[in-house]
């Protein structure tokens, strides 16, 4: 497999320099700050998972380099990359931490992937392994991981290492739990703190997903700084229940915060309210972090079957929270909420935990570093005045300056000086909060997943019975948004949502994007530049569903 440096965008020389004097780049590896919180309280609780395992901060770390081990006696070394895709169970954690010991590059990917996603992202990165549960929620993740092995090699013409966590471990596979037992450390050479931890997923705008490198120096600064944010210190204990893979739960400040601050963390396979509140109750949960569409299930759950005790903190992000729901958190759950504003390629708002109500209920916050910049643009980059709505362009020493090889798309995607645009159009109050109102990108956000509207239409396409497509966002009372799609048949043709979703389906794609509702047009409205007018589409589909746009 090629370098990862081949394909990284660096921050300039002076503006690293810059972020090193001023210690947001502290110069460690996340191994190695991991393991100096297990040094200083060996016997403090880490982790416990919703079958029951649990370990110390000292069996965590050891495990760690255990398996960092073994993945080294395996053929890999640092530098190389694994896809992972496993559930919220003691595994993830153990097998991302031996990762990072090693320098061995995790390419974070979701349970709800399927084999064309799969595949792309094996390939982009040059995977030589993947991590997958047995079986999840009725899906055969092992059988396809092995399945992939022809399209991936093709590629890296290297090996292809299929982990397996479970108990059914098939012939060809090595047992994850296995690898990640206690045992030897052997003394595996370590990455540097300017290495490559994490490949983060990115929301996704393009046709294809883009890949997000995340280092050592930026992480730890990312999950460190995310912990002061929320309030984490040694005594709290944080609830995992959205897929682990995601930055906000892994980094924000998620399991990497938690640990590093030397507190505990408990993983749940969902937010399902029932079992939360019951594992919040049983393990003195504090801190814990959903989406807008899950905070809207636990306060109506809360309602019926009071508050989620003793938990302290709500973070709520991924989709913006709307304002009458962001009301009801303190007085129906019982604890503070805490909005964050964030995302995969860096830059991250939080409201702080001090803030007057109004602000905390009404923003997304603002950068959690100093050094973050935020600028508010219109269509010709240039500064809308204080108090307006503009697209939101950022820098900063956790926000990199380009995907991992994706030279094309980091044209559109960063401006000649560094800036990342976010696509989202935000407005900054008179106290420096930041508002989110909108987007400029072809995105849809489905209870805080990400979906590319390209990327579905791409797929559409393939389908013979499809003269033309457009995947837009209709709005929804649940989960906030859902993909619509527009289609003009071709002549003679007849199209069914049932149809399309089953050809999707058949391809192998994630079950979340899968269009929820399908309108036939003779014709797709096209803007005066000969684009599809996707703010029509939106407009017109609010309209045939009776709500506002
Ligand atoms: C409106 N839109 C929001 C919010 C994200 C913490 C929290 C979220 C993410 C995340 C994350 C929003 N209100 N509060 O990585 O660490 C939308 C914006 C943004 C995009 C990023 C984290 N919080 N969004 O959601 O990479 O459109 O990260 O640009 O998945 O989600 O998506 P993602």
């Amino acid at each position: 497999p090629t370098p990862i440096s081949d394909h990284t965008v660096p921050w300039p020389a002076d503006v690293a320099q810059e972020y090193r004097a001023k210690g947001y780049w502290a110069g460690s590896t996340l191994g190695a700050l991991l393991r100096e919180v297990a040094d200083r309280a060996p016997d403090a609780p880490a982790l416990v998972d919703g079958a029951g395992t649990r370990f110390t901060h000292r069996e965590l770390a050891d495990r760690a380099d255990a398996a960092a081990a073994r993945l080294c006696e395996l053929g890999m070394s640092r530098g190389d990359r694994i896809v992972v895709q496993l559930g919220n169970g003691w595994e993830f954690v153990v097998l991302t931490l031996a990762c990072l010991r090693a320098g061995i590059v995790p390419v974070m990917a979701l349970p709800a992937h399927r084999r064309t996603e799969l595949v792309y992202l094996a390939r982009h990165a040059e995977a030589t392994a993947i991590a997958v549960p047995d079986r999840l929620r009725g899906f055969d993740h092992q059988g396809l991981a092995h399945d992939l092995a022809g399209d991936v090699t093709e590629v890296t013409d290297g090996p292809w290492h299929v982990l397996v966590a479970g108990d059914d471990v098939a012939p060809g596979g090595v047992d994850l739990r296995t690898l990640c037992a206690p045992g030897p450390a052997a003394d595996v050479p370590g990455p540097d703190s300017g290495d490559v931890a994490v490949f983060l997923l990115s929301g996704g705008t393009t046709g294809l997903p883009k890949l997000i490198a995340r280092t050592h120096d930026d992480y730890a600064y990312n999950a460190r700084r995310s912990a002061e944010m929320a309030g984490i210190d040694a005594g709290s204990v944080y609830l995992v229940s959205l897929p682990a893979g995601h930055n906000f739960p892994l980094a924000c400040p998620g399991i990497l915060g938690t640990l590093l601050a030397g507190g505990r963390v408990v993983m749940l396979p969902s937010p399902e309210p029932a079992r939360a509140f019951a594992t919040i109750a049983a393990e003195g949960v504090t801190h814990t972090a959903v989406v807008p569409a899950v905070a809207g299930r636990w306060l109506d759950h809360a309602a019926e079957h009071g508050p989620p005790s003793p938990l302290r903190v709500l973070q709520v992000g991924g989709a913006r929270l709307a304002d009458e729901l962001a009301r009801r958190v303190a007085p129906v759950l019982g604890c503070a909420l805490q909005q964050v504003f964030g995302m995969a390629e860096g830059l991250l708002n939080y409201t702080r935990l001090d803030d007057p109500d109004d602000v905390v209920c009404t923003t997304q916050g603002r950068p959690m570093c100093p050094d973050d910049e935020v600028r508010l643009v219109d269509e010709l980059d240039r500064d809308v005045p204080e108090g307006e709505p503009g697209s939101l362009l950022t820098r900063g020493p956790y926000t990199p300056r380009g995907y991992y090889r994706a030279a094309e798309q980091n044209a559109r995607a960063f401006t000649g000086d560094g800036w990342y645009r976010s696509g989202d159009i935000c407005r900054r109050t008179p106290g420096g909060d930041l508002v989110v109102e909108g987007r400029d990108k072809d995105m849809i956000n489905r209870g805080g997943e990400k979906i590319s509207a390209e990327e579905v239409e791409n797929l559409v396409y393939q389908l013979p019975s499809v003269a033309q497509v457009a995947a837009v966002a209709m709005p929804d009372r649940e989960l906030g948004e859902r993909v619509c799609l527009y289609v003009v048949p071709r002549p003679g043709a007849a199209v069914t949502l049932e149809e399309i979703r089953a050809a999707m389906d058949a391809m192998g794609v994630a079950r979340f994007k899968l269009p929820e509702h399908l309108v036939l047009v003779d014709e797709l409205a096209a803007t005066t530049v000969g684009k599809i007018d996707k703010k029509a589409l939106r407009a017109d589909i609010a309209e045939r569903l009776g709500g506002t746009p």
